[in-house]
């Protein structure tokens, strides 16, 4: 084998936000970009000898796994597991990790972000227990990348993705696997395939929508080969490069036609889909739509009915913005539970630790300890299996659930590509005005702390800093914070929360005005950001 000795010049930009690197098309396909930050993890991870590699299939994910496999070889790896054409769902990939022992995985996707050439791409290195690597790696790899001057790779043709089997490049064994394999048998031995099964002999019908991106082969093979759903269950099931130019984000916007069945009177009765690569998932029932705050609690509240919870569930997590939903029933049940900063790989110690069985945030992100990653085909078994053996329609079940432990109206406001100065400043004007809040009412409430979220890690005693900022109400919460996955400018979220101990059955944003009103005050966003309305409302 012969090792090719690349000269380079270090990127300024390549630090990876919430979830890897994700970048435009056009800035990943610059001339030694890619290789780049491939050897800055090389670089950073000593002693990487095995890996599983795969993507969502969007736009570039092909030729960016040839590029990865020249440079495995050249760096020392001898054993890489690849989905065949390159497909592997993020989910997919952690449980591959974790199964084949290896030193890690590379996941290539941006997520939900749009994909084709002119859409985004990422990439993003998970550790041997199948996680998101932690903040002390990716600080490391960002570190390297700032004085990459060679890479190594070596020369040799592209290898078939597209046939099974295995076969060596080089000094390295290659083995392309189904995709789907693993993942599916997985799922049928956490869930009761029979009692689901048993409830779609009877009729009962759903719609999952994979958007044209990675569920769909996974969601086929689950819901219409093994569970027998009639086919056509599953809707946009081709990955597609472009993703058939949507927006696989599964929310209320960009699910419109998914939400819209379910919200008319001959629709089935219950709805999922999940985005890019698979980790997220929207769960809707006959005109209900159940927020992924809400999902979380109910999950853990009925968790008896599921199995893959048969062990009991000692702890669950959520992200700070998640609505504490989830905190009240945990309470109730004498669970423990946590509160850790947006981004999977914080719950990921508290798993290790096996202080967390269930973990979910506000993002449409549920999963549990199988996998260190957000599943969304486990959250939607989680829900079949409860339909299953409770055999209630999903509304009903969410009105149970409110009336047992009180609702949480809950909503997110998201102003997209705003100029990051202007973001940055905004965010820092609040903060110096946050003490003067406290103390302030806010309709009948009263604001009683204020303050920027630092985490302090349970398990490492790691502390992650400026994860947004929170205004604390006796029976409501805002909370500001920047986005760390978007590839152009920056985006406001704004993330707002009232508690009812009886539900006042009035819809969302108008039991939230109050504190829309107040938080457009407080930040300004009309006079700073020049934007009227948020881009998005979930
Ligand atoms: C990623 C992370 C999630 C996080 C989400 C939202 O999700 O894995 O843990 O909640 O980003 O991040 P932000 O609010 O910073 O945009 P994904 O599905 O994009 O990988």
């Amino acid at each position: 084998m012969q090792v090719v000795t690349t000269n380079t010049q270090p990127f300024d930009d390549q630090k990876p936000g919430t979830s890897g690197l994700r970048k435009k098309v056009s800035v990943f396909t610059q001339k030694h970009y890619l290789n780049n930050f491939v050897q800055s993890i090389f670089n950073a991870v000593n002693g990487i000898e095995s890996l599983v590699l795969g993507g969502d299939g969007r736009y570039f994910n092909a030729t960016a796994i040839q590029v990865i496999v020249r440079m495995a070889a050249a760096n020392g790896v001898n054993k890489l597991i690849i989905g065949r054409n390159g497909l592997l769902s993020t989910p997919a990939v952690s449980a591959l990790i974790r199964h084949h022992q290896t030193d890690g995985g590379i996941i290539l996707s941006a997520s939900h972000n749009p994909a084709g050439e002119n859409g985004d791409f990422g990439i993003k290195f998970n550790t041997p227990n199948g996680a998101p690597a932690p903040q002390h790696i990716t600080d490391a790899i960002y570190r390297h990348s700032l004085k990459m001057n060679q890479y190594r790779t070596i020369q040799c043709t592209d290898i078939d993705l597209s046939r099974l089997g295995t076969f060596s490049v080089a000094d390295m064994m290659i083995t392309i696997i189904d995709p789907v394999d693993h993942y599916a048998g997985l799922m049928a031995s956490l869930f009761d395939f029979d009692a689901i099964s048993a409830m779609f002999a009877t009729g009962f019908r759903m719609r999952f929508d994979a958007m044209h991106a990675i569920t769909g082969p996974y969601a086929k093979a689950i819901f219409e080969n093994r569970l027998g759903a009639p086919s056509g269950t599953v809707i946009n099931g081709l990955p597609l490069p472009d993703f058939g130019g949507g927006h696989p984000d599964p929310n209320l916007i960009h699910a419109k036609s998914l939400v819209a069945e379910l919200f008319s009177d001959h629709g089935p009765a219950f709805g999922a889909a999940s985005d890019g690569d698979g980790d997220r998932n929207l769960i809707l029932g006959k005109h209900c739509f159940v927020t992924p705050s809400d999902s979380l609690a109910v999950i853990a509240a009925m968790h008896e009915h599921v199995p893959v919870f048969s062990g009991g569930i000692k702890g669950v997590a959520r992200s700070m913005p998640t609505s504490q939903a989830v905190d009240v029933v945990a309470q109730a049940r004498a669970m423990e539970y946590f509160e850790t900063p947006t981004g999977w790989k914080f719950f990921c110690n508290l798993m290790d630790a096996g202080r967390v069985q269930l973990c979910g945030e506000e993002s449409f992100g549920t999963g549990g300890d199988h996998v260190r990653e957000k599943d969304g085909l486990w959250a939607v078994l989680c829900w079949l299996n409860i339909l299953a053996k409770t055999r209630q329609p999903v509304q009903t079940l969410l009105q149970n659930h409110w009336r047992a432990f009180g609702r949480h109206y809950y909503s997110r406001h998201d102003y997209e590509n705003i100029d990051a100065q202007i973001a940055d400043s905004m965010m820092q004007s609040m903060l110096e005005a946050l003490r003067g809040c406290v103390g302030q009412a806010i309709a009948d409430d009263v604001i009683r702390q204020a303050d920027e979220f630092t985490y302090v890690d349970p398990i490492d005693a790691s502390r992650a800093e400026h994860q947004g900022l929170r205004l604390i109400l006796d029976n409501a919460r805002i909370i500001f914070r920047l986005s760390g996955t978007g590839t152009s400018g920056a985006t406001l979220r704004v993330y707002l929360e009232r508690f009812h101990r009886h539900d006042i059955a009035m819809e969302t944003q108008q039991a939230l005005s109050e504190l829309i009103q107040f938080a457009d005050t407080f930040a300004q966003i009309k006079h700073k950001s020049g934007r009227q309305v948020p881009d998005v409302i979930t």
